[in-house]
C-alpha cells in the first residue's frame, strides 16, 4: 500500500489511498490463510464488533497499564544513572572530590546526629580502620602515674548544674549538643605513621581512627566546660569583630592583620576539634574553603606561619581527616620553601608567599636560632603526608648543620645564625628564653616524631640539658625556687622570660620517653617556679619577664618585676608544662593551679563584649591595663592546654602516638609504640 498526502504547492488535489492487493489477498474464501495481515484484519473486525462501552473499557485499562509503565521506567532510569554517577565518582581523583574521598577516617567520632549538609561526616562514619591496643610506656624506674579518673567528675545532671553557673542557659545548650556528640574521643594514630623515606613515594594517610574503635566516653568535668565556655567567649568576639582576620582587638571591637591570613582561626582550628564544638569549626572549615588564599603578595615570618599555619592545617588534618587541610597545607609548605634559598642554606626569616622571594630582615642578615630550627616537626610532617621529600630534606639540613656548628657552651646555642656564612652570631649569650628556646625543645620533640633513632638530636639535647644546669641555674630567696636565669658573656643573670616555662614540660616529656630520670625531678622543681610566678604576683598572672632574687631582702618576695616586663600576653607555656605534669604524674595539684590560672585570666583579662586581650600590668588587679589585643596563641595553644590539663583521659591526644609542636598543634609520632 502506498499513500499519498497533498502537497503544497501546484492545483489543489484530493487526498486519497490507494490499496494495492498483494497475491494473499486474492485467496479464496474458505482457503485456510493464517497470514499476519488476516490476523490483524480479523481483529480489527471484533473490535469494531464490540460494543462503544466495551471498547472504552479496554482502551481505559491500555491507558492504565502504560502510565504503570512509564512510572516504573523512570524511576528504574534514575537507579541506573545514580549507579552510575557512583562509579565515575570513584573513578576522580581525591583533588576533584576532596571531601568525599577521605585517605582515612576522622579521628574523633562522627557526630551522633549528622546535620542534612554535613554528609562528609556519613562518609568518615563508614571506614574502618585497623584496631589499635592501648599501650602505655615510659621509664619504669620513674613510677610515672597514670593520671586517675577525676573524683570530681560529674553525673550528667551534675555536669549540667555547673555549666548553669558558668554560662547562660542557651550557649549551654549548644554546649552540651557538640559534647553530647564529639566528646569522648580517643585520639590515636593508625598503626600507618611510619617515618617518611621508607616509602616516600606514596602520600601519607591521616593519622585516624573511628568512633568504633573507642572505649567509654571520659565524661567531660566541670573545669573542663569553663574552658569551652572561655573559648566560646574569645571566639564571640573573634566572630563578631575579626573574622577572617589574624588578631582580635577586643576592646576597639577590631581586629589587627599580620599576615593577612586569618591566623587565630587557623591557630584555634585542631583547639575547636579537640573542645568538640562542632558548629563553629564548621563554620572555620568553610572559611578555610573558601577565603583562605595564600596567593598573596604578603611577607610572612617563615617560623610564624610554619607553627601556627602549616602546624595547625597539618594537626586538623590528621584530627579530621578532611584532605582540605592537607591541600592547605602543602600550598603553604611549597611557597615558604624560597626561604631555604641562601648562600647556607640557613633560611631566611621572611618569604613573600606570593612572588615566591625570601629575604632577611631589613637590618641584618642574621636569622634567629629558634627560628630556623623549630620548624622542623611541620616540614618532615609535610614530606611524609606528601611523599615529596624536599620539605624534609631542607629542613634536616639546617639541623645537621646546627649540629656541626662550633660557638656553642656546652650545648647552649646563641640567639643569632648568620644566612650567608651559615655560623652563629652574637656569641656568649645564652638564654633557653626568647630567639633560642624552641630549639632546644625540638631536639627532643623531632627525636620522639622519628621514633627516637636520630642520635644527633639526642645527643644534642642531653648535652644542651647539662650545659642549662651548669650554667643557667640558681635558686632564688627566700622560697629557694629553682630557675633558669641567662649568662651573657660569663656573667650569670637572674632574668627569666616567661618563655622559659615550656622548659618543665619538654623535661618531663623526655623524662617520660626514658631519659634521665633527674630531668623529671629537674621538671618538678622548674614547674613550681613557674607557678610561683604567677602566684607571688598581684594579679596572680605571670609577667612577661621576671628576675629573681638571688639575695633575702627583708620584705622582699623571689619574683622581682621591671616596669617594662610587667605585661602578659595571655601566653601559654606555663600552662603546656602543667598538662604534661598532671599526664605524667596524677598530681592533682598541677590541675589546681592551672584552675587558678584560668580564673584570673577571667578576672583581668576578660572582654565582655567577646574576646580576651593582653594586659600591660599584672601587678594592679583594680586597672591591669588591657592592651586591646589577643593572640592567637590563646586559641591556639593557652586554652587547648588547659582543656587538656583538666582531661583525666589519657587517650584524649596520647603523648606516646601524639608530639605537639611549639604553637601546640599535635603531630603523630611516626612509629607510635
Ligand atoms: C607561640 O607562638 C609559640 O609557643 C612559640 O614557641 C613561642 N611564642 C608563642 C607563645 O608564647
Amino acid at each position: 500500500a502506498a499513500m499519498y498526502s497533498g502537497a503544497t504547492a501546484g492545483p489543489p488535489r484530493r487526498d486519497f489511498i490507494s490499496i494495492t492487493l498483494g497475491p494473499e489477498e486474492a485467496v479464496g474464501v474458505g482457503g485456510y490463510n493464517n497470514s499476519k495481515a488476516r490476523r490483524r484484519r480479523s481483529c480489527w473486525r471484533k473490535w469494531k464488533q464490540l460494543s462503544r462501552l466495551q471498547r472504552s473499557v479496554i482502551l481505559f485499562l491500555f491507558a492504565f497499564l502504560a502510565v504503570c509503565g512509564v512510572i516504573s521506567f523512570t524511576s528504574m532510569g534514575e537507579a541506573w544513572k545514580s549507579m552510575t554517577n557512583k562509579s565515575l565518582d570513584d573513578q576522580r581523583t581525591e583533588e576533584e572530590i576532596p571531601r568525599l574521598k577521605l585517605a582515612n577516617p576522622a579521628v574523633l567520632p562522627a557526630p551522633q546526629k549528622a546535620d542534612a549538609n554535613h554528609g562528609d561526616y556519613h562518609e568518615l562514619s563508614l571506614q574502618k580502620p585497623p584496631k589499635l591496643p592501648h599501650v602505655r610506656r615510659g621509664p619504669s624506674n620513674l613510677q610515672i602515674k597514670a593520671p586517675q579518673r577525676d573524683t570530681r567528675l560529674k553525673t550528667r545532671h551534675d555536669t549540667m548544674r555547673a555549666v548553669e553557673e558558668l554560662v547562660e542557659v542557651d550557649k549551654v545548650e549548644k554546649t552540651e549538643k557538640s559534647i553530647i556528640s564529639w566528646r569522648g574521643a580517643v585520639i590515636e594514630p593508625d598503626q600507618s605513621t611510619e617515618p617518611p623515606f621508607n616509602k616516600i613515594t606514596e602520600p601519607e594517610k591521616p593519622s585516624s581512627v573511628e568512633a568504633e574503635d573507642q572505649k567509654e566516653p571520659v565524661p567531660i568535668n566541670e573545669r573542663q566546660l569553663a574552658v569551652i565556655e572561655a573559648f566560646r567567649h574569645a571566639w564571640k568576639g573573634y566572630k563578631d569583630f575579626a573574622w577572617g582576620h589574624d588578631e582580635l582587638k577586643p576592646l576597639s571591637k577590631s581586629y589587627s592583620e599580620w599576615f593577612g591570613l586569618g591566623l587565630t582561626l587557623i591557630d584555634a582550628l585542631d583547639t575547636m576539634w579537640i573542645l568538640g564544638l562542632k558548629e563553629e569549626f564548621e563554620e572555620a572549615r568553610k572559611w578555610v574553603a573558601n577565603d583562605l588564599i595564600f596567593d598573596k603578595n604578603v611577607d610572612v615570618n617563615l617560623f610564624e606561619s610554619t607553627i601556627r599555619i602549616l602546624g595547625g592545617l597539618l594537626s586538623t588534618y590528621h584530627l579530621s581527616g578532611d584532605s582540605l587541610f592537607l591541600e592547605k597545607a602543602k600550598d603553604i609548605g611549597n611557597r615558604l620553601m624560597p626561604a631555604f634559598k641562601t648562600p647556607s642554606k640557613i633560611p631566611y626569616s621572611d618569604v613573600n608567599i606570593g612572588r615566591g622571594t625570601a629575604h632577611p630582615p631589613r637590618w641584618t642578615s642574621d636569622s634567629t636560632v629558634a627560628e630556623v630550627t623549630s620548624i622542623q616537626l611541620e616540614f618532615r610532617e609535610l614530606s611524609r603526608l606528601t611523599g615529596d621529600e624536599k620539605f624534609q630534606k631542607a629542613v634536616d639540613e639546617v639541623m645537621k648543620h646546627v649540629h656541626t656548628l662550633s660557638g656553642k657552651n656546652d650545648g647552649l646555642v646563641p640567639m643569632f645564625i648568620n644566612t650567608n656564612s651559615g655560623q652563629f652570631t652574637h656569641l656568649g649569650v645564652y638564654t633557653l628564653g626568647a630567639r633560642a628556646d624552641s630549639y632546644y625543645e625540638y631536639l627532643l620533640k623531632q627525636w620522639i616524631q622519628g621514633g627516637k633513632k636520630e642520635n644527633e638530636l639526642l645527643e644534642d639535647y642531653m648535652r644542651a640539658i647539662e650545659g642549662v644546669k651548669k650554667h643557667l641555674l640558681q635558686r632564688s630567696e627566700p622560697k629557694k625556687l629553682t630557675f633558669v636565669g641567662e649568662l651573657a658573656h660569663g656573667h650569670f643573670s637572674a632574668k627569666m622570660d616567661h618563655l622559659v616555662c615550656f622548659l618543665p614540660g619538654t623535661l618531663a616529656l623526655g623524662a617520660h620517653n626514658g631519659l634521665a630520670a633527674d630531668h623529671m625531678k629537674l621538671a618538678e622543681t622548674l614547674i613550681e617556679t613557674c607557678y610561683q610566678m604567677y602566684a607571688q604576683v598581684e594579679t596572680g598572672l605571670s609577667p612577661e619577664i621576671v628576675h629573681f632574687n638571688l639575695h633575702a631582702q627583708k620584705g622582699h618576695k623571689d619574683v622581682e618585676i621591671k616596669p617594662a616586663d610587667r605585661h602578659n600576653l595571655l601566653r601559654p607555656e606555663t600552662v603546656e608544662s602543667l598538662f604534661y605534669m598532671y599526664r605524667f604524674t596524677g598530681d592533682k595539684k598541677y590541675q589546681d593551679w592551672g584552675w587558678e590560672i584560668l580564673q584570673n585570666f577571667n578576672r583581668y583579662t576578660r572582654v565582655p563584649t567577646g574576646g580576651y586581650t593582653s594586659i600591660n600590668n599584672v601587678q594592679n588587679p583594680s586597672n591591669p591595663e588591657p592592651r586591646d589585643k589577643m593572640e592567637s596563641f590563646f586559641l591556639g595553644e593557652t586554652l587547648k592546654y588547659m582543656f587538656l590539663l583538666f582531661s583525666d583521659d589519657i587517650d584524649l591526644i596520647n603523648l606516646d602516638k601524639y608530639v605537639f609542636n611549639t604553637e601546640a598543634h599535635p603531630l603523630p609520632i611516626w612509629v607510635p609504640a
